[in-house]
């Protein structure tokens, strides 16, 4: 089994964006596409002989070819090890634990996440270190210079490798262990949450919960966590069996694409909690019956209840959230007396965070939440943390939030998406807006003051490294924000979102309909945007 090369001419469009690669899968189908990415990656890193590399994914469809492409590159490119979920699966948080735990050189993922999956659907690569998370940008900025002039790659000449059955086997000089994708993860949570309080909470006959996998990746681990190890009946998990197309369906935990969770948990009879994940198992949207948490929220409840955690009753070294995630973590931060940092949007940027324990907890308005126990946004870590609050505190979801809200005040929040819009209309927005920036600081604007405008930067405090043009932010007196940015993930077009948070602490004005009580600001958005003028959209695609 000698080791060929295999000549090959750059793509030009390999730039990682937010988290790793996204394209059609019909790209990633193009001769050499993947193959050049992953030489790509593998000459960015140093000194990989000898290591041992992790490797799984969503279950999307191309996973398995993928990973066989990849396998061969890994022996070839001198990898001496490789652990692979069984059947190519692994959640991105188990693909985190994975990495820590046998002290792995680094990991490839393949997901694009919530993206929508199939044939015509939607696939991803990403590159993670040896911390477990994301690689950060001196790497995928390496990674991207690479394609450029990619002439060539390594592969060896065998046969696929048998991802279905555990155990170990050889390719080339290369060992592959095939493990169980579930079990790691699974020892991990059980470390880190009270079982015991969280079997006695699902065994209450008041108390039921749904878990909606949306035919994703979580299915067997929440399976086997729930229902299984903590007991919760049959059924509680729905849409448990991951599918290569995710069933048609668009595996994004929020109001909209959660649509059987939701309407079950605004019905009279809803379960007491709700939640699901994504594609590849590191968001998830917490739901009580008749009630949504919005994703800062969550981070700001868990945060002020991490004494009811095991793994965190001994104090938080900090809490960090991306910019345009709410500031209802602060005010728990704040009077914790404990750091808290603004990050640009993506997981990569708490990496340096976690590993200098100056956060423990981390989260993101889209979804996203997860400690240290991991350098990954963890859906189902944030389930379980949210079930061991309610076996401590044996209150309703919004008992628990509305309480918040009255010690800490209510930051209103809404995002609104506008996806597909044709890219060039959607930076000529964004270079306007950013034009306007400066003679907005101290104009009255929706009745408050404008006391900042600007293009986001940030400063890495542990390695000063600068990341820049990260979203635009127009911040007022009364601590409303206005931010606007171009997701980094999409595979069509652009997508516009549109961020909105106001904060208000009279306590009969806690309970208002989100939407309407953003009203003013949403109208300035727009109107500060020229949305409807240049993109013909009288609304966003996706309100969460
Ligand atoms: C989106 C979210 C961001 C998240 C990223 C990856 O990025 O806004 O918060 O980290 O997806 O999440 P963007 O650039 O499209 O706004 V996931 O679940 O795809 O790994
Ligand atoms: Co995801």
């Amino acid at each position: 089994m000698g080791i060929i090369t295999i000549t090959t001419t750059a793509f030009n469009d390999q730039k990682p964006g937010t988290s790793g690669l996204r394209k059609k899968v019909t790209v990633f189908q193009q001769p050499h596409y993947l193959e050049n990415f992953v030489q790509s990656t593998f000459d960015s890193l140093n000194d990989i002989q000898g290591k041992t590399l992790v490797v799984g994914g969503d279950g999307r469809f191309y996973n398995e070819q993928a990973i066989q492409i990849i396998l061969k590159m890994a022996a070839a490119n001198g990898f001496k090890r490789a652990i692979v979920g069984q059947n190519g699966l692994l959640s991105t948080p188990a693909a985190s634990c994975i990495i820590r735990k046998y002290k792995a050189f680094g990991g490839i993922i393949l997901s694009a996440s919530h993206n929508p999956a199939g044939p015509n659907g939607d696939f991803g690569i990403k590159y993670n270190v040896s911390n477990g998370g994301p690689a950060p940008e001196n790497i995928t900025d390496a990674i991207f210079a690479n394609t450029q002039n990619i002439t060539e790659y390594q592969t060896i000449d065998a046969s696929d490798v048998n991802l279905n059955e555990i155990g170990s086997q050889f390719l080339a000089d290369m060992t592959i262990d095939i493990i169980d994708p579930v079990e790691d993860y699974a020892l991990l949570m059980a470390d880190l949450f009270d079982f015991d309080a969280i079997r006695g909470l699902l065994s209450n006959k008041n108390f039921n919960m749904r878990f909606d996998a949306m035919h994703a990746i979580t299915g067997p681990y929440a399976k086997d966590i729930l229902e299984k190890c903590l007991g919760a009946v049959e059924g509680t998990v729905i849409n448990g069996i991951p599918l290569t197309d995710f069933g048609g369906g668009h595996p994004d935990p929020n109001l909209t694409y959660a649509e059987e969770l939701v309407t079950e948990m605004f019905s009279d009879n809803a379960p007491t909690l709700g939640a699901a994940s994504d594609g590849d198992g590191d968001r998830n949207m917490i739901l009580g019956a008749n009630f949504f948490v919005t994703p800062s929220d969550s981070l700001a409840v868990m945060a002020a209840n991490a004494d009811c955690i095991p793994a965190y009753k001994n104090g938080l070294s900090g809490i960090a959230r991306s910019m345009p995630t709410s500031q209802a973590p602060d005010r728990v931060a704040e009077k914790l007396g404990i750091e808290c940092h603004e990050t640009p949007t993506g997981w990569k940027f708490f990496g340096n965070l976690l590993d200098a324990d100056r956060a423990t907890l981390c989260g993101e308005e889209s979804f996203g939440t997860g400690s240290n126990h991991i350098r990954e946004k963890d859906g189902l870590w944030a389930v379980l943390y949210w079930l061991n609050i309610l076996a401590v505190r044996k209150q309703s979801v919004a008992e628990i939030v509305g309480q918040h809200w009255q010690e800490y005040g209510r930051n209103y929040y809404t995002r609104h998406d506008y996806e597909a819009i044709p890219s060039d209309i959607a930076k000529q927005l964004m270079a306007d807006v950013e034009l306007k920036l400066p003679n907005l600081v101290g104009q009255t604007l929706a009745g408050r003051k404008v006391t900042y405008a600007d293009n986001f930067s940030y400063t890495d405090p542990v390695d000063n490294s600068v990341s820049s043009n990260q979203g635009l932010r127009i911040g007022f007196d009364d601590g409303a924000r206005i931010v606007l940015r171009l997701s980094g993930t999409g595979t069509e077009g652009a997508t516009l979102r549109v961020y909105i948070e106001s904060y208000e602490n009279k306590p009969d004005k806690l309970q208002q309909d989100t939407q309407s009580a953003l009203k003013e600001l949403i109208v300035l958005a727009e109107a500060l945007a020229e949305i409807t003028t240049r993109t013909g959209r009288t609304q966003p695609t996706v309100i969460t």
